[in-house]
């Protein structure tokens, strides 16, 4: 029955350890300030394009940092550069930005100063300019990986490894465990002292 038990014990802790792992590395991650909600929304169709795009995030970004690419049919028309108040991330439109497709990239450093990135996009009917996007040429082109994005996503990579790794390695501590009691089970006389009188 003890045996039983501390093998019990062993597959409990692997499995916790385990879980344990898992939970934790998301965790990590989450204390990047979160991009929540833009203005324009992302994949949206404005009826007029907006004189700035206001993007807010889970909590206040640093003042340092911030960079807000607003690109339509004629290019950039970033106006100036980007102002932050509390978790509002504002940038000024030029006023010649026509109608059509916009895609906005973004980058600022999130308080617990690491930089934050991503991109989205949307549709102005009726541009600052008063043009009028033309029909049919919406193309909705998704920029290539950023730096930022591409470090992102390989650091997340470390933990998932380690919590793989990690988990192996205690599957194999529960299986060396169970094979060892087998054997003492199949060798009861060299393992167990014998019972007094
Ligand atoms: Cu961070």
């Amino acid at each position: 029955m003890r045996r039983l038990a501390s093998l019990l014990l062993a597959l409990g802790l692997g499995a916790g350890l385990g879980a344990g792992l898992v939970v934790a590395a998301p965790l990590a991650a989450s204390a990047h300030d979160v991009l929540e909600r833009t203005s324009p929304a992302d994949g949206t169709t404005v009826s007029t394009m907006p004189a700035s795009v206001v993007l807010t995030f889970s909590e206040d970004p640093l003042t340092i940092g911030a960079q807000v690419v607003v690109t339509g049919p004629s290019g950039p028309v970033s106006s100036g550069a980007p102002t932050i108040s509390g978790r509002d991330v504002t940038q000024a439109v030029a006023p010649n930005a026509p109608g059509g497709d916009y895609t906005v990239t973004y980058r600022v450093t999130s308080d617990d100063g690491h930089p934050v990135s991503g991109t989205f996009s949307f549709h102005a009917t009726i541009g600052l300019d008063g043009s009028t996007a033309t029909a049919g040429a919406t193309v909705h082109v998704r920029p290539v990986e950023t730096e930022e994005q591409a470090a992102a996503r390989s650091s997340l990579l470390v933990p998932v490894l380690l919590t793989v790794v990690s988990t192996i390695l205690l599957l194999c501590l529960a299986g060396y465990l169970v094979l060892r009691s087998r054997e003492a089970d199949r060798r009861p006389e060299e393992t167990r002292p014998s019972q007094p009188g």
